[in-house]
């Protein structure tokens, strides 16, 4: 079950896409405020097999010590048997009525959706959650289409309804907080966190940067 309120500061990353050791980072951003995580291996120098599953493993717990919800990116298999929060799928990964039959109701699963008509339609099969992006240009996701800027970000969050949304590709703290203001229940960040000179300072700047005046 998605709290939406997880959505505000969501970092995910990958062994390969981080400056320090992959469990020190985490735990830093954990430490600074990231209110869920995403276990993203893919793309060149990415762990498999055994280590990648190690890897998880160790990181899920961090993330439960610090009671934020751990999701598995693409790899249904691995977040199913090693009992994650959830599970992230893209648009070219497996369909999500597939998805949902081999997972736990519990699970939250996140569906990417780059246009309004791809964001509908994750909508309407029960995305718990829609990352829609990039919204910005970025670097870090190789074959990433075309930014939707912040107005494809509203038009989105007009379709999709009670649906929440998190914003992603090419945040970082100088646009963060447009990207709540164009309806976001939060965002999605890799560089502006892994990347950072320090990740604790970095999360702890975006969770105030999103936060929302109740
Ligand atoms: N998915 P950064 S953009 C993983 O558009 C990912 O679906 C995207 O990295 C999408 O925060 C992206 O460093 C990369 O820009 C996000």
């Amino acid at each position: 079950m998605l709290v939406r309120e997880s959505l505000q500061v969501y970092f995910i990353m990958g062994s390969n896409n981080c400056r320090g050791e992959p469990l020190q980072v985490v735990e830093q951003a954990l430490k600074g405020g990231i209110t869920m995580f995403q276990f993203r291996e893919k793309g060149s120098g990415a762990k498999t097999g055994k280590e990648k599953h190690s890897l998880a493993i160790k990181l899920k717990q961090l993330c439960n010590h610090y009671g934020v919800p751990f999701i598995v990116n693409d790899d249904v298999d691995l977040a199913v048997d090693i009992g994650a929060d959830g599970v992230h799928v893209g648009q070219d990964d497996e369909p999500l009525a597939s998805v949902k039959q081999r997972c736990p109701k519990s699970f939250i699963i996140g569906v990417s959706a780059t246009n309004s008509t791809e964001a509908v339609q994750a909508f309407q099969a029960g995305a718990d959650y829609i990352g829609a992006g990039p919204v910005f240009p970025t670097s870090t996701k190789q074959d990433a289409k075309l930014p939707i800027g912040l107005a494809g970000l509203e038009e989105i969050n007009r379709l999709t309804g009670e649906t929440p949304v998190t914003a992603i590709g090419g945040i970082h703290t100088d646009n963060a907080a447009d990207a709540i203001k164009a309806g976001a229940d939060g965002v999605s960040v890799i560089s502006a966190i892994s990347q950072a000179e320090s990740p604790q300072q970095a999360a702890q700047l975006l969770n105030k940067l999103t936060a929302k005046k109740r």
